[in-house]
């Protein structure tokens, strides 16, 4: 099972700007984090950050394939971008918005999500912890939903002996 994290604009500053509002880990912390959940969990992840609109549709696009389900953090992308939910509806995999702030306890402009429609859930108010809550989400949720299918060989098979001429 593999989960893509997306993490938007902004997010690269963490631990290093406004700690009373996102806390003070770093986005590298953050990320360690996930990578050991994850591990503890048994799954792959991908983590990614972006400044770039285009570049987080480009990213969701990708997942189309490489990825079972997505955790996002769409940052200030949330409250304006049609495209990034046109990404994620148009991709149909399972996605869990998160936030590290209460955005419900903030402005009101923040107060509205454009992504949070097309995803199955949102985790937000807890700091990194916010990332861990939504990827034992996502996880559980795929595992519930997700048909168990043939047991991928984790060793590469034998090459095939040669057929002996009649
Ligand atoms: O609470 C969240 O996770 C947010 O997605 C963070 C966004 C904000 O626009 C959303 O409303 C809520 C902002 C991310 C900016 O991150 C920074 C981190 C450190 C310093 C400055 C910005």
């Amino acid at each position: 099972m593999r989960v893509l994290v997306l993490h938007g604009p902004n997010l690269n500053l963490l631990g290093r700007r406004e700690p009373h509002l996102y806390g003070s880990d770093s986005l590298a912390t953050v990320d360690a984090r996930i990578r050991a959940l994850a591990a503890e969990l048994g799954v792959d992840v991908d983590i990614h950050q972006s400044n770039l609109e285009g570049e987080l549709v480009t990213r969701i696009q990708q997942a189309l394939g490489s990825a079972d389900g997505i955790v996002i953090n769409p940052a200030a992308y949330t409250h304006t971008s049609i495209a990034l939910r046109d990404a994620l509806g148009a991709v149909a995999l399972p996605a869990v918005e998160v936030h590290l702030s209460n955005v419900h306890a903030r402005e009101e402009f923040r107060q509205r999500s454009l992504t949070a429609g097309v995803c199955i859930g949102v985790v937000g108010g807890f700091g990194a912890e916010s990332y861990l809550l939504g990827l034992r989400a996502l996880v559980a949720h795929l595992r519930r939903t997700t048909p168990p299918g043939p047991a991928k060989a984790r060793t590469p098979r034998a090459p095939r002996r040669a057929r002996r001429p009649h």
